[in-house]
């Protein structure tokens, strides 16, 4: 059996308001990701893969057999985002990074409002689900990119360090079709203090 488990929040459900509302982090949290969990233990469970963790599997997918592949894409997938997309939020947050990280989104994206810019870009343009991605590449420097529904940039071996769920049911309840808004909204949240952290330690 997997030891795999569903984290708390790491603050309230409403912690986010009014960016993000209590409705929308419950659901997401307790539904969504939970169910991500459920149909990936599902899929694994009894495998040879049910000890390897989901990061792994989907940094090799190739190596995953046919039969449980789409389920530990999609649903390994689901698990391990929103991992990270509660950490790289927090109640009070927002503003802009510093330290290393400023400097490399300076460098690489022409300082940090031209780098919002793209990532919201990013994230608005992606055709139905997904996510928007800032990750760091096998040689240290920086990617921006979406990927469709639940595709974690590790599969082509990026290291996340910052996600935007562009799902529907993240932003639907408050935002409905706005998705510009919620995208605009996020940035209030963004828990720069951890995705410095992540980033440091990718480089490593
Ligand atoms: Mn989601």
């Amino acid at each position: 059996m997997s030891k795999l488990t569903l984290a708390p929040l790491p603050y309230a459900y409403d912690a986010l308001e009014p960016w993000i509302d209590e409705q929308t982090m419950r659901i997401h949290h307790d539904k969504h990701h939970q169910a991500y969990l459920d149909n990936l233990l599902k899929a694994i469970n009894g495998t040879e893969f049910e000890n390897v963790a989901p990061e792994k599997l989907l940094a090799s997918l190739a190596e995953v057999p046919e039969k449980i592949r789409s389920a530990v894409r999609n649903h390994g997938g689901g698990y391990v985002n929103h991992n990270l997309f509660w950490e790289i939020m927090a109640p009070g947050a927002g503003g802009a990074p510093s330290g290393d990280l400023a400097a490399a989104l300076g460098t690489q994206f022409g300082g940090f409002d031209s780098f919002k810019q793209k990532f919201s870009a990013a994230a608005a343009g992606q055709f139905g689900s997904g996510w928007a991605w800032l990750v760091v590449k096998r040689d240290g420097t920086l990617g921006l990119y979406g990927l469709p529904n639940q595709d974690n940039p590790i599969s082509n071996g990026d290291q996340a360090i910052l996600g935007l769920d562009v799902w529907e049911h993240a932003y639907y309840l408050k935002y409905q079709n706005r998705r510009a808004e919620y995208i605009e909204s996020w940035w209030n949240v963004v828990n720069w203090k951890r995705v410095d952290e992540l980033y440091r330690r990718a480089k490593k």
